[in-house]
């Protein structure tokens, strides 16, 4: 009988990224070196960025009129390198210590101990100076081990920024190089902001990253608090030096674009661009950019507790890694409540869990039952002790 037999949903398996072909089994494994899920494989080769009806193509496509716009020295535009890279290319070659946080499994995806999914599109900095870029936007997919909230999402865009100044245009301004950089620099970012947004409050903290100095944030006021949104500085040296560019000085940003058009868009939540629901893909169009979403009715949170005894593997990201393995896009957030170290030094957590769907009422069957499987997996995964 032919209507009762099942086709099965193709699976893609092989994928072509940035002219690289890579298949599952090369990027899921079963084995220590290896911390990729199947869901952010699932996220490989979506390339949301790319699409012009997408809010981040359109937030994309408008940040190269800004430059197109206001620089003669036109910007390379690059958005479909491969977001598999090498340690070497995310981390040494940008100058990141040894001993740094990022370099983690906790913190970043390993496919295997010398190649990553990339946390940052700065991984392409030095290669694309070596081609002999001095002017460039990348923009791509990165990954990182996160916390669980409204602006944190394991898989996001950047877009990458980066210009090269020769000695002639700063000797003419009478500073020292570095001073001539950061100042164009913000007074770029800034440009783009009233591009972007027109009037918004917006201010700049001073940060240190290991391939700028100085280096610096820019926050802009958005749901009632301050939003991190860009991260830039004036390029270390030794990254022009041995990118064969030793007489050089350059700056360098890196955009965080779901947080430019959630302000932009007014989309209060980072889970929404990855959203196949047309209440919401067919508010968007090409150009346009004056939109703001307007959210389908907004349906009821639901708040679970867990409280544990961690142990010293214990980890916050290892936590919401197995929280989104079982809850998906079904997780809001994921908020420690409670923290405590007892008289015999055990510690507690108790973590807040919220689920609520962007696009449907959950059941309490349905909820109760993700609950269930989160416990299960914290004792049978994480080791910890329920309490
Ligand atoms: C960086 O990634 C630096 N590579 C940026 C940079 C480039 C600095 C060049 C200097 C020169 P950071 O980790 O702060 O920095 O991330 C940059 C932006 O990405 C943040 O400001 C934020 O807007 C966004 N971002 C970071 N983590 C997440 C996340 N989990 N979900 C969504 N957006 C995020
Ligand atoms: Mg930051």
């Amino acid at each position: 009988n032919l209507s009762r037999k099942k086709w099965r949903q193709p699976v893609v398996s092989v994928l072509e990224l940035g002219g690289v072909k890579i298949s599952k089994e090369d990027v899921v494994r079963n084995d220590l070196t290896n911390n990729v899920p199947d869901a952010i494989f699932s996220k490989l080769g979506k390339q949301l960025h790319r699409r012009d009806n997408h809010p981040l193509g359109i937030l994309k496509n408008t940040i190269y009129e800004y430059f197109d716009a206001n620089y003669s020295n036109k910007f390379n535009k690059l958005d479909d390198l491969c977001p598999v890279v090498s340690v070497k290319q995310n981390f040494d070659d940008v100058l990141v210590p040894e001993d740094h946080v990022s370099r983690s499994y906790n913190d970043t995806y390993y496919i295997d101990q010398q190649t990553i999914l990339r946390c940052h599109t700065s991984a392409h900095q030095a290669e694309l100076l070596r081609r002999g870029y001095t002017h460039f936007l990348v923009t791509g997919d990165v990954y990182r081990r996160d916390s669980i909230d409204s602006t944190h999402y394991p898989v996001f865009h950047q877009m990458e920024g980066f210009r090269v100044f020769s000695s002639d245009e700063w000797e003419a301004s009478g500073t020292d190089a570095t001073s001539f950089a950061a100042a164009d620099l913000k007074t770029c970012l800034e440009g783009l902001a009233r591009h972007l947004f027109g009037a918004v409050e917006m201010r700049w903290i001073d940060t240190y990253f290991p391939f700028t100095n100085p280096s610096f944030e820019l926050e802009i006021y958005f749901q009632e608090k301050w939003l991190e949104v860009l991260g830039c500085g004036v390029t270390e040296q030794e990254i022009l030096k041995r990118n064969g560019r030793p007489n050089n000085v350059a700056w360098a940003f890196g955009l965080g674009l779901e947080r430019l058009a959630m302000v932009l868009f007014d989309i209060p939540d980072i889970r929404l661009f990855w959203s196949t629901d047309e209440r919401f893909t067919s508010q968007f169009s090409k150009g346009q950019l004056g939109i703001k979403f307007k959210p389908f009715s907004k349906y009821p949170p639901c708040y679970k507790d867990v409280s544990f005894w961690i142990n010293e593997s214990f980890t916050e990201n290892n936590l919401c890694e197995v929280v989104r393995g079982i809850a998906g896009d079904l997780v809001e957030e994921v908020q420690l409540i409670d923290n405590f170290t007892n008289k015999k030094g055990m510690t507690s957590h108790c973590y807040r869990i919220a689920y609520r769907s962007m696009e449907r009422s959950l059941t309490d069957d349905e909820i109760n039952e993700l609950q269930w499987k989160v416990r299960e997996q914290l004792e049978n995964k994480l080791k910890v002790t329920l309490r």
